[in-house]
């Protein structure tokens, strides 16, 4: 059982999806998809109905990307969770579609959140950088896309919180999710990537104000989802692209998403808390993690019935 009383470490984060693994055999795969820079294994969770079609289309959910947004792995587990134990509720999610799902895209940065108040709010990899004799550590991974790469809202500067690395893809953990959605680009309707805090549904553009041209496809994702938070919990989220509602950053693995051929491609900026937004304490992983589930199976349920 998964307890949503206290945030989880990688390790149980890793135990858990092994677990489910094993009591779910004909529903619940796993697969190594690679290694973080400090080695942790990387292993994406694929949720199925069990019927084994081949192809099938595909829903690809990440969380952890930054390090300090605790939140967002705690909710794609609880995701997790409902899609697999709860399967008989959900089982029109999983009918047409199989979610891939990778809860701790950066672990190196995940845990060494959890060394201690000094390092409590880092928010990047953990790759080392020089820059004049001094080591500042991580790029950020939602500036390491290659995709207008570096060109707004990204910095040059290791030191720097959103630097974008030295080149597009020089961190292994980006590398891994570049690798995953071109490997169901084909299939892939929907992206989702779980960040905190500020409560946004955004969708693309982040690189530049322009709107894609199936935008209106874009919105009503977003809208469906931030209507059934709205109704279930009377939480307000921000609906619109990137750019226009929260600020230009290009590099980012939503904007990656949507050209590599994802129809759908949202970053949910979810609940905040704390003393700086990052931190919400413990007790209020519940409430968090249940509105978000509500916000993502409202997506989900739109996007089945469009595409
Ligand atoms: O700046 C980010 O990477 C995201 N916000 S956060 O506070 N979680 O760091 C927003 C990314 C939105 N997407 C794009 N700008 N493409
Ligand atoms: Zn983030």
């Amino acid at each position: 059982r998964l307890s949503t009383d206290r945030y989880y470490t990688h390790e149980e984060i890793t135990n858990y999806i092994n677990d489910l693994a094993d009591r779910f055999p004909s529903r619940v795969f796993l697969k190594t998809v690679g290694w973080s820079y400090e080695k942790r294994e990387l292993k994406t969770i694929t949720i199925t109905n069990g019927d084994r079609r081949a192809n099938k289309k595909v829903i690809f959910m990440d969380g952890g990307f930054h390090a300090r947004e605790w939140i967002s792995p705690a909710a794609v587990l609880y995701v997790i969770e409902q899609l697999v134990e709860k399967f008989d509720e959900n089982a029109e999610l999983l009918k047409d579609y199989d979610w891939i799902v990778l809860p701790v895209a950066n672990p190196d940065g995940y845990e060494y959140t959890q060394t201690g108040t000094l390092a409590r709010l880092f928010r990047k990899t953990r790759q080392p950088y020089k820059l004049l004799g001094q080591t500042c550590y991580g790029a950020d991974p939602n500036r390491n896309f290659d995709f207008h790469w570096n060109e707004e809202g990204a910095s040059s500067n290791p030191c720097s919180d959103t630097f974008a690395g030295p080149q597009p893809f020089s961190e292994p953990e980006t590398q891994v999710v570049r690798d995953i959605l071109h490997t169901y680009a084909d299939r892939g309707i929907m992206y989702l990537t779980i960040h905190s805090y500020g409560n946004y549904l955004l969708y693309p553009w982040g690189w530049t104000s322009e709107l894609p041209e199936t935008w209106q496809d874009l919105d009503d994702v977003a809208r469906a989802g931030g209507d059934a938070i709205k109704e279930a919990t009377g939480t307000d989220y921000e609906v619109g692209s990137s750019t226009n509602v929260l600020y230009i950053a290009a590099g980012a693995s939503d904007d990656y998403a949507f050209y590599a051929g994802f129809n759908i491609s949202i970053t949910m900026e979810l609940s905040g808390g704390g003393i700086t937004g990052f931190d919400p304490p413990a007790s209020k992983i519940d409430e968090f993690v249940t509105e978000t589930w509500i916000g993502i199976r409202a997506m989900a349920e739109k996007v089945i019935e469009k595409y």
